[in-house]
């Protein structure tokens, strides 16, 4: 480890960028990533919560990376240690969750989709993950989902009801990924994560969901980050190779 280029961390996002969305990271995109940690201190800052991104990138995932951001950074690990933990309960109350899950659960129970199933908000710890489906879908349906979404635009037209009713309390909505969107206050977006990253002056970040709207915009566009926008892991690998292996 003593090689590593000092004050340079490659910060990476999960679905899309190391894994194909919400599948496991491939047996050689991980030892890719190790051959990686070698030269560059590593990170990565998801929007799902950290039992989803273990699931995804492993139960070694604490060994792998320097730092583990789920949540945008509202969980933050550094080297297998908790550094810090934001509370959407503390922040918002009780009285202005319950007003917001009361409203919502309504809305979905009012939505004539083709299917649902359950779980249709998860509670976590920084934010609300809110699905239309609800968590508990199938992969098959999932994918049935998204591509429904597409045409019928469920989850833009609820984010829009949603951000306007409940405008008095500054919330982000951010459709990060297939079946939902992740709910939480104003800056509690993936730079949240960089609050941790103060000792490096070289922040490179990878994304796929670059673009206005999309849940790497933020941090991709931030003046503390070097953003690059990728296609896929092996686009992640080939940018990083070049980037940090081959001079
Ligand atoms: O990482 C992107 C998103 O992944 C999941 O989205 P979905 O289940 O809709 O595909 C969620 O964990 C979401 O919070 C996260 O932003």
């Amino acid at each position: 480890m003593a090689a590593r280029k000092p004050g340079v961390i490659a910060l990476f996002d999960v679905d899309g960028t190391l894994t194909a969305p919400r599948k496991v990271i491939t047996l050689q995109m991980l030892e890719f990533m190790r051959d990686l940690r070698e030269v560059v201190t590593v990170g990565v800052v998801g929007g799902s919560d950290l039992v989803k991104i273990t699931e995804q990138l492993g139960k070694t995932i604490m060994n792998d990376y320097d730092y583990v951001f789920s949540e945008n950074g509202l969980l933050a690990h550094k080297n297998g240690e908790l550094i810090g933990r934001q509370s959407l309960k503390s922040f918002l109350g009780d009285d202005r969750l319950k007003e917001f899950i009361n409203f919502t659960l309504h809305y979905i129970a009012d939505l004539d989709i083709p299917i649902k199933r359950g779980t249709f908000i998860e509670f976590r710890s920084g934010m609300l993950n809110v699905s239309p489906i609800g968590r508990n879908c199938s992969q098959e349906e999932r994918d049935e989902f998204e591509k429904y979404d597409k045409v019928h635009n469920i989850r833009p037209q609820m984010v829009s009801v949603l951000r306007e009713k409940f405008a008095h309390m500054d919330l982000t909505f951010s459709i990060g990924g297939q079946i939902s969107f992740d709910v939480f206050p104003q800056g509690w977006d993936k730079t949240y994560c960089l609050k941790y990253l103060d000792e490096f002056q070289e922040i490179h970040f990878f994304g796929d969901k670059t673009y206005k709207g999309g849940n790497d915009y933020e941090i991709y566009g931030s003046e503390r980050t070097i953003g690059h926008t990728v296609t896929s892991p092996d686009d992640t690998a080939a940018q990083c190779r070049s980037l940090f292996l081959e001079n």
